[in-house]
């Protein structure tokens, strides 16, 4: 049986924002929760460079035809967000930064996030049945697209949205090609197995802040030199259709794009139904649900049974 953790969590064992100076701790969770080695979607070797590394990047799942349909929906998403709050522009210069709630507001992207080659990935690594704690388009625009800082998506998750463990994975889906220039996202390969606690309150509505440039939660230099020395940089790149599967702790941050190739990515994010969200851990309230999906938590599908998938790959 899989590791469980059901239950409530008297206390907090990713205490973060908290103290006057910062901690860094060893991981307490699994990163793949699943204790059989045996999955239908990940070969035992990339299911052992996830586990070591934090991520594993996978080229070409998603054919030319598909991506012309995601990139034209994305576009389509992109252009009917004009007032809403879901919707993050640039500071600097008013273009979209990011459309938040894609699973919701659009029918290729709820039938994306259930699709079997994303879908049984997150629920093999994640040992359950998974929601959909948060989705997005990050454009990064040409020559407008703003860095996003070093940060652990876990830290945010946990302090301001209440993610009690560390049971969900972000999969980023290439709308277009991510190049070394046009602001591919960067990771610590390694930094997923320790936990750098971050010093500075939350403040109130921080959110509205921090998907523009984020500056609570994230690492302090020191730490965040001492594991990029040990641990060194992955920017994989690739052709659109190529997917990114990294786990919830693993650092990750990208730079500005100053190209005139954009570099739009398609992000959802599994969180496992033993691990929903309860109060925030280091916030006032709960951020809205466009961030962290709250009301009507449900499986977005009941997974299929091994046995039956069998049959069907026989058929
Ligand atoms: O705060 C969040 O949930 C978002 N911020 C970043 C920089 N990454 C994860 C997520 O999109
Ligand atoms: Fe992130």
């Amino acid at each position: 049986m899989p590791n469980d953790i059901s239950g409530d969590f008297p206390t907090d064992i990713y205490r973060s924002r908290k103290d006057s100076i910062p901690h860094i701790i060893d991981r307490a969770d699994p990163v793949i929760w699943s204790d059989s080695g045996n999955s239908r979607v990940l070969s035992h070797e990339q299911q052992d460079f996830y586990e070591q590394n934090g991520y594993l990047f996978i080229e070409n799942v998603f054919s030319a035809d598909e991506i012309a349909t995601l990139r034209r929906e994305a576009e389509a998403l992109r252009k009917a967000g004009e007032t809403e709050e879901d919707v993050i522009r640039e500071a600097s210069s008013n273009a979209v930064r990011s459309v938040f709630r894609i699973h919701e507001k659009n029918q290729t992207y709820l039938n994306l996030m259930a699709d079997d080659r994303l879908a049984a990935i997150a629920e093999h690594l994640l040992a359950d049945d998974v929601y959909i704690h948060q989705s997005r388009v990050n454009f990064k625009p040409a020559f407008k697209g703003k860095e996003f800082y070093w940060h652990s998506d876990f830290e945010t998750w946990h302090t301001e949205d209440g993610m009690p463990r560390m049971r969900a994975l972000s999969m980023s889906i290439t709308l277009s090609e991510n190049t070394p220039y046009n602001g591919p996202l960067m990771l610590v390969p390694g930094s997923h197995k320790k936990f750098i606690s971050c010093v500075g309150e939350t403040p109130d509505d921080n959110y509205k802040n921090s998907l523009k440039a984020q500056e609570y939660g994230t690492p302090d230099q020191e730490s965040l030199t001492a594991m990029i020395r040990k641990h060194g940089l992955a920017a994989p790149t690739g052709p659109a259709g190529s997917v990114l599967i990294f786990d919830c702790n693993t650092l990750h941050g990208s730079g500005n794009n100053i190209t005139p190739f954009p570099r739009s990515n398609a992000f959802f994010v599994y969180n496992s139904m033993k691990n929903r969200v309860v109060a925030p851990f280091a916030a006032k309230s709960p951020r809205p649900d466009f961030l962290a999906t709250r009301d009507n938590i449900r499986p977005i599908r009941s997974r299929p049974n091994i046995a039956t998938a069998r049959l069907h790959a026989a058929e």
